[in-house]
């Protein structure tokens, strides 16, 4: 069983509470987007939409190649609205809300402004900062989070949280490969398996296939 500090399980819990409110929500993170802030902020929020809520993603840089073929992706918008007033702000894989690319002071506006987030220098901010330096990907820290309350994730939504795992870990090769993702995944598949399906992956370039196969979790429907 995977072990958190109280603390972290008291943040994710009011992370949860926000999530779990009308909206609507406004979710990004940093500039120059990478798989993990593209894949967590898609899969959150696909599962957002999923529940009637609204939920703008906006990434300063948009979607660069190779993802524009996560779910959601044709609704990334490059431009902040001009007042995020009454909206559940989330800022995902930055430990400095400047790094997203909105305007100074931005976030001060927000109706409740969630940080999370997996760099070691970030000291936490916001209404609820979930700063875990041993998580390999903010999407493994989002797929627990909704996992713990409970959420069920379809197929679509679980793929792009995949895909910010899968990127941060290049592929499963870097040493942050740990049993946390694999309990994550499937409790039924060893991290070894997992680095030789990578490899194979890197040479099928079959990226939605590979994922869907990874994603046998109980909280995953497969529709
Ligand atoms: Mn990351």
């Amino acid at each position: 069983m995977r072990k958190s500090p109280g603390e972290n399980t008291t943040v994710r819990r009011a992370i949860l509470r926000a999530l779990d409110g009308p909206g609507p929500f406004l979710v990004t993170g940093h500039v120059k987007a990478d798989g993990d802030f593209l894949g967590t902020a898609l899969g959150l929020a696909r599962w957002l939409g999923a529940r009637g809520r609204k939920a703008l993603v906006v990434s300063k840089d948009g979607v660069p190649d190779p993802y524009g073929f996560l779910p959601g992706a044709e609704a990334v918008r490059s431009e902040f609205p001009p007042d995020p007033s009454g909206r559940t702000a989330v800022i995902l894989d930055t430990p400095l809300a400047d790094r997203t690319g909105a305007p100074p002071g931005y976030f001060d506006a927000a109706g409740f402004l969630i940080n999370i987030d997996h760099h070691p220098d970030n000291a936490g901010f916001g209404d609820a900062a979930y700063v875990d330096p041993s998580a390999s990907s903010v999407a493994l820290m989002v797929f627990e989070i909704l996992e713990e309350g409970g959420a069920s994730i379809d197929e679509a939504g679980a793929t792009a949280l995949y895909t910010g795992i899968f990127t941060d870990t290049g592929g499963f090769r870097f040493t942050n490969t740990d049993a946390r993702i694999t309990e994550t995944m499937d409790p039924q598949t060893p991290a070894d398996e997992l680095v030789d399906r990578s490899r194979r992956l890197a040479r099928l370039q079959a990226p939605t296939d590979f994922i869907a196969i990874h994603l046998r979790h109980h909280n995953v429907q497969k529709h």
